[in-house]
């Protein structure tokens, strides 16, 4: 069912395999740029009016409002199945567990006495949260989005969701309530290109954002690609992928299930695996062919299984297969090997990092504790996945006094005549009498 790749003659060179080694979805956000800016330049120069048409062309639903009114997340709370509701509230704990660790104390180095530089660390005021409606409806986005900013301080959160036709022309109602449990308060019924560019240039309804973070489709990224430096982002997310780094030890049943799990999001999911063993590969494949058929989505999984961005990947050893694992740079990469720890800790490059058996991809989707928004498309060999660090911003507050500053003048002077700016040089040396430092400097 799987592409064979045989990768076991490329030699695992020191400076890595080449990053292009394994196929990657067509993703062409540089394409979707035409034709997302005019919807951004009609946003901001007609606000709520062009939100509600665009909520009329692409969702087919008339609204007359963008912004949810409060009573709507409570009444979708209200409805919202139990079950689901005690699987939110542990995926929230959790997820809050593991993100209220991550904030960093503010820290204070003396670099000479009477002369320190302090970082700190600065919630971005507001934040714009996307999250896709249609057929990828994820109440679990909006937790892991939600959760970061607000552990991070994040003082003003505002959610964009499109307007469902179905559901009176609000976001679907498992949103809403996902929104209601985590305290969000504004919501506004906007998907697509078009609420990007709503929270970078704000409407009537809503008031600018700094950041935006979410996943989306071609359209979100393009828009974010458009705007950034208006506003802020934090990545332009493809299509989901899992890579699987697996030997003779592995469990054929378990390796097929959770390839097929992140297969059913979408026709273009990459699901990779990466193993030494041919006997592997066969079970996998005999396994996938067996449950792919039971699955209720198996048409889409058939299509990303089968299509260029998915296959099994033969390598010579575990040793290889690090090599090729590191450089595909998967958004999700289990290891099912023995002493799956240890070859965990030799990986490099994953949005996250998926060990053992009892580990799925699945479980980090919802209730690990970890965040699952992560670099796609090889962008976790420079970037990470959401975290409270992508809602703060590092600031240095430098505090020198008379002595401190006197003593590193000459320097500073030195500096600033070889770079060919003289006044920055006399901006020290002015607060000294220019002679003490040209002395100095000599
Ligand atoms: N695997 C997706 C996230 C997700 N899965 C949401 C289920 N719901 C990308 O990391
Ligand atoms: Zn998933």
């Amino acid at each position: 069912m799987l592409n064979r790749i045989d990768l076991r003659d490329i030699p695992a060179s020191p400076a890595g395999i080449d990053r292009d080694l394994l196929p990657r979805a067509e993703f062409d956000v540089e394409a979707a740029l035409e034709k997302v800016r005019p919807i951004c330049e009609n946003v901001r120069h007609h606000g709520t009016a062009a939100l509600i048409e665009y909520a009329q062309r692409f969702e087919g639903v008339t609204i007359d409002r963008v912004r949810v009114p409060v009573e709507e997340l409570d009444r979708a709370l209200a409805a919202l199945d139990p079950a689901v509701r005690a699987a939110l509230e542990e995926s929230i704990r959790r997820a809050r567990l593991v993100h209220r660790d991550q904030r960093r104390a503010d820290s204070t180095v003396r670099v000479v006495p009477g002369g320190t530089v302090t970082e700190r660390w600065v919630p971005v005021e507001r934040v714009g949260l996307y999250v896709p409606g249609g057929r990828a409806v994820y109440p679990s986005s909006v937790v892991m989005n939600v959760v970061p900013a607000q552990e991070a301080g994040v003082a003003s959160l505002a959610v964009a969701s499109p307007p469902q036709a179905d559901h009176g022309g609000l976001p679907h109602p498992t949103i809403l309530a996902a929104c209601a449990l985590l305290g969000v308060t504004e919501v506004h019924a906007a998907g697509g290109a078009q609420a990007i560019a709503m929270f970078a240039y704000g409407t009537e309804e809503c008031r600018p954002a700094r950041l935006v973070t979410g996943p989306g489709n071609v359209y979100v990224a393009a828009a974010k690609r458009l705007l950034r430096g208006v506003i802020g982002i934090d990545a332009e997310a493809g299509p989901t992928e899992i890579a699987v780094l697996a030997d003779d030890t592995a469990d054929p049943r378990l390796v097929a299930a959770d390839l097929i799990s992140q297969a059913e999001h979408d026709v273009l999911a990459a699901a990779v695996l990466v193993t030494p063993s041919v006997a592997l590969a066969d079970a996998v494949d005999d396994e996938l062919r067996r449950q792919v058929p039971a699955a209720r989505h198996r048409e889409r999984i058939t299509e990303a299984l089968t299509g260029r961005q998915s296959g099994v990947a033969l390598v010579a050893d575990l040793d290889h297969g690090l090599a090729v694992v590191d450089a595909y740079a998967a958004e999700h990469l289990e290891i099912m090997t023995e002493d799956a720890a240890a070859v965990a800790a030799r990986v490099r490059n994953a949005g996250a990092v998926f060990v053992g058996p009892y580990a799925p991809v699945s479980l980090g989707d919802y209730c690990a504790g970890s965040n699952h928004v992560l670099p796609t498309g090889g962008c976790a060999c420079h970037s990470s996945g959401l975290s409270v660090q992508s809602f703060l911003r590092g600031m240095h507050v430098v505090d020198y006094d008379r002595e401190a500053l006197a003593g590193v003048a000459h320097h500073v002077v030195a500096l600033a005549e070889a770079e060919d700016l003289p006044a920055h040089g006399s901006a020290v040396s002015v607060r000294f009498g220019n002679a003490a430092v040209e002395g100095a400097a000599g």
